[in-house]
Order: C-alpha cells, then structure tokens, then sequence
C-alpha cells in the first residue's frame, strides 16, 4: 500500500537537507543502517532552475524544476543510483521529494543545474518538454500569484509563489510526471514525499498513482503528502488520507506547546483537535520550511528542541520524521559550499559530530538511540502515564519505559517492564536501571546535562 515504507518494520525517516548522493550513501553505511532508521528523504533529485544572484544559490532553488533530468547540485543520475543501491544493502530506503506541482517560476529564465535552458515567463520548460499550453492560466485564478485559501479551486490552479502551475487535466502532463516518478522507482527507491499536494487535486495524484508500476521488489511506493492544514482554509488534510501519509502541521505546534509544559503533552495527538489519525500522520518536530520560520523550534534551541524530539520519538503517534539540517543565519542561505558552489561534503569529526556547518541532528545520541527506541517498541500503545515532581515518564506496553525532565533527577517509577538490569539508551548504557519484580525502579538520568532516560527489553545490561 501507499503506506508502506519498505524497510522492514524500521519506523523513522530522516530528511538529510541538500545532502549530496555521495555523503547520504556513506551516511546510511556508517550510521542510518547500523542504527537502524528506516530511511532518508532527500532533497528534490531533479534539475532545478539556477538563482544566481539576490540571494546567490539559496536552498529554496531546489524547489524550482527545470525539467527531470536527474542533475542536481546533490550529483548526478549515476551518482543517485549508487546512493539508493548502497543504502538499500544496508537496509536503509530513499523516498525522494518530488516538486510535481509546478515548474520554475514566471521570474526565472536562463539555465538549470544540468544545464538545460528554461524561461518561466513564456512556460518554455524544453527540458520535458513543456510549453505555455501545459500550464493552468491566469483565468483560472483571481489576481495572478494571489491565492485566496478559502477557495478550493484557486489553492489548486493557481501559481503558487509565482511558480508555473502544471494542468494535470492533460493526459501529456499527467504522463509527463509519471515517467519521471517511474524513472526514480526504477532506479530504486522506495516512495516519495509530493512537495506542495495541497496545491495538486487529490483525483490528479490519484490519477498519477495508477500510472506508476510497483517497485522492482513489488508492492506500491510509499506516499508523503505535504499538506499544510491548521483548519482555517477551504482544502482540508482529510482529501488526501486515502493517497499516503500526509503532513501533520498541527503536531509541531503542538509539542513546541507542550515542551515548556509538559502538561500539554498528555494530549498533544487529541482527536478533538482534528489531528491526522495516527495511522496516516507523518510527524515532525521541524522540517526545512518551519526550522526558517520566527519562533519555531529547531536545531538552535538546544535542550527545548531535544525534549521535543525525545519526545516525539518515545511516543506513539504517527511516522516520525527527524530535521537533518546544515547551520544557518539568513533564512534563505543555501547549504554549505565551496567557492564554485558546489555543495561541501559532509565531514565526522572523531566524536561522531559532523564538521563543514552540517548540524546533523540525527547524530545526536539521544536522537539516534530513540530512534531504536521507537522501532523497538513500535505497535505497543503509551501506558503509566506519569507527570509528577516535574518528571513526565510513560510505558511502550511491555516494551520500553522513558522518562525526561527539564534538569537532573530522581525518582521512582512503575516502568510496566519485567524483573531486570537494563541499559539506558540514552547514555550507549552508561548507566544501568534496575526493575525490580513489581516493575518498579529508582533511577536517575547518566549525565545531568541529557536529562531523558530511556530502556527497552531487548536491551538488558
Ligand atoms: C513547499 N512545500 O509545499 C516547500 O516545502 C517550500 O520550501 C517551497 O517554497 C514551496 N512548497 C514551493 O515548492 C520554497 C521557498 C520559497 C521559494 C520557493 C521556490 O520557501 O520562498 O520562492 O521554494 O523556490 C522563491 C522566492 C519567491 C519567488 C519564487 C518564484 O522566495 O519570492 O516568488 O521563488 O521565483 C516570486
Ligand atoms: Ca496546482
């Protein structure tokens, strides 16, 4: 099914922002495998229009096609097969963000990244090729570039951002689109995150998804729709729970809510907030748009955005997904690069952090073990909630225990787990925590600094 990601009961994704093909393949052998994640969403793999100046080669030019030839500043088609082969070996799926929505913009003209020329004003994309007829046109919309959300019909047709909106209602777009997705299932990969499906008919990715031919080890790709939905505007999340997993926005304000008070955790999935069933909510405590946005939490707010995330990974909601990110301070600088632009590798110091401005939030220890926490307690249901002393601890089932705080402590718990010494994940088991036969333990976290402490039964000291 569309909901499947293919990689073997393994439960988180990690998006590895502008990573080149090369790092991202030695990255799922040295670290995603071995850890155990189930896969990585890379940036869009198609050629994108150039931005030369004003800003000079932002991140977001990524989201700009100039047509599907696989030539990014992340490598080439070579270069992308290699990548989805070697992770596939150790057990480590790609989905690709595919920008099917629209092509570049009505303000964009001159050369894509593969060098394919381009001009957004007059819809000449000779690339596919695509011409002005291929594109939905100002009469289909109010003012040029200005979407009215509350009307279905504009979010749709419209040009999103001045973007060139393709008109799925042609066979030749529809068929267009479906070679290339094909292409990339031929080349392996296991799904794909659809950039801007709000923006795209529901009927349209339907139409589109019986197009695409099962992956070469059988079964459908996976889908990830990106719909932004915080129940104010006419298209609504729910139009798209038959086609894939879809985006849960909600969720990330949410848990940034409930991170300075944990109260507001307990319910932080509530149904009465129309939140995206568990079962289809693709969950996120930051991704490569909300990280770039005022208040938001990501990589710079240290411990807040690690409770965010230990949280998020220890509990039952959803499909997670972790921000792997490349370090900022104007919201629209690319990632790191040498003099010529071409993107810096990413390099791992001796202590396993990455060097050249990659934050690598993945690497993280606490993040990286409760990404095994998650696998490895997947399918059991949040159990003994507890928030006491200001520390909030909860149960997987029989399966796995978790506790955090803002600072150190102590206490004692029911941890819902057999009679045992187990390790802590948290600290690669620095630190052991004895159960004793009613389930119960005293423990505190390894180093105050990290205080989260997390144990599951497949892991005994
Ligand atoms: C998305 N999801 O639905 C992406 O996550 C988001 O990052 C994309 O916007 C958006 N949809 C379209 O794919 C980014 C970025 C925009 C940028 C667009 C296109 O956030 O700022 O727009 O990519 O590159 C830029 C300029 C904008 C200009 C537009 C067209 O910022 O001022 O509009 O290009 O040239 C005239
Ligand atoms: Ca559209």
């Amino acid at each position: 099914s569309y909901f499947d990601p293919h990689c073997g009961g393994r439960q988180v994704i990690v998006h590895l922002f502008e990573w080149r093909w090369e790092d991202v393949a030695a990255e799922c052998e040295r670290y995603l495998g071995p850890k155990g994640f189930c896969g990585v969403q890379v940036s869009p793999p198609n050629e994108n229009a150039v931005v030369k100046s004003n800003p000079s080669r932002p991140w977001w030019e990524r989201y700009q096609p100039v047509s599907y030839h696989l030539n990014t500043r992340s490598g080439d088609e070579k270069d992308f097969k290699d990548m989805v082969d070697r992770c596939k070996a150790v057990g480590v799926r790609i989905y690709a963000d595919v920008v099917i929505n629209h092509m570049a913009g009505s303000d964009r003209k001159g050369l894509g990244t593969g060098g394919t020329s381009f001009d957004g004003a007059t819809g000449d994309f000779p690339g596919v090729p695509f011409s002005a007829d291929n594109f939905h046109s100002a009469s289909d919309c109010g003012a040029r570039g200005d979407i009215n959300y509350q009307v279905s019909s504009q979010v749709r047709n419209c040009d999103l951002l001045g973007l060139r909106d393709l008109d799925y209602s042609q066979s030749y777009v529809l068929n267009k689109v479906a070679a290339y997705l094909n292409k990339l299932i031929d080349l392996g990969v296991a799904g794909f995150r659809v950039d801007a499906a709000k923006h795209m008919w529901p009927d349209d990715i339907s139409a589109l998804q019986k197009k695409l031919q099962d992956l070469p080890e059988g079964g459908k790709p996976f889908f990830c729709l990106e719909v932004i939905d915080f129940d104010s505007e006419a298209v609504k999340d729910r139009e798209y729970f038959s086609l894939g997993y879809v985006t849960e926005f909600r969720y990330h304000q949410k848990v940034k809510d409930g991170v300075s008070s944990f109260n507001r955790l307990k319910d932080v999935q509530d149904a009465g907030w129309s939140m995206v069933p568990s079962d289809k909510a693709l969950v996120f405590v930051d991704n490569h748009d909300t990280q770039r946005q005022m208040g938001t939490l990501n990589y710079k707010r240290g411990d807040q955005y690690k409770r965010a995330v230990a949280f998020t990974l220890a509990n039952d909601y959803g499909l997670v997904r972790v921000m792997s990110s490349f370090s900022f301070r104007r919201k629209d600088e690319g990632p790191p690069h040498e003099a010529d632009y071409s993107i810096k590798s990413v390099s791992i110091n001796s202590d396993g952090t990455c060097g050249n401005r990659w934050v690598c939030e993945h690497r993280w220890n606490m993040i990286g073990n409760l990404a095994r926490f998650r696998t490895a307690v997947h399918g059991e249901k949040v159990t003994n909630w507890v928030y006491r002393n200001r520390v909030l601890s909860f149960s997987r089932g029989h399966k796995g225990f978790f506790a955090m705080s803002r600072t150190d402590f102590t206490v004692t718990r029911d941890t819902g787990l057999p009679a045992g010494e187990y390790c802590d994940l948290i600290s690669d088991c620095a630190m052991t925590v004895s159960v004793d036969t009613k389930g119960s333990a005293t423990f505190s976290p390894a180093h105050s600094s990290e205080p989260f402490v997390a144990i599951i039964t497949e892991e005994k000291a």
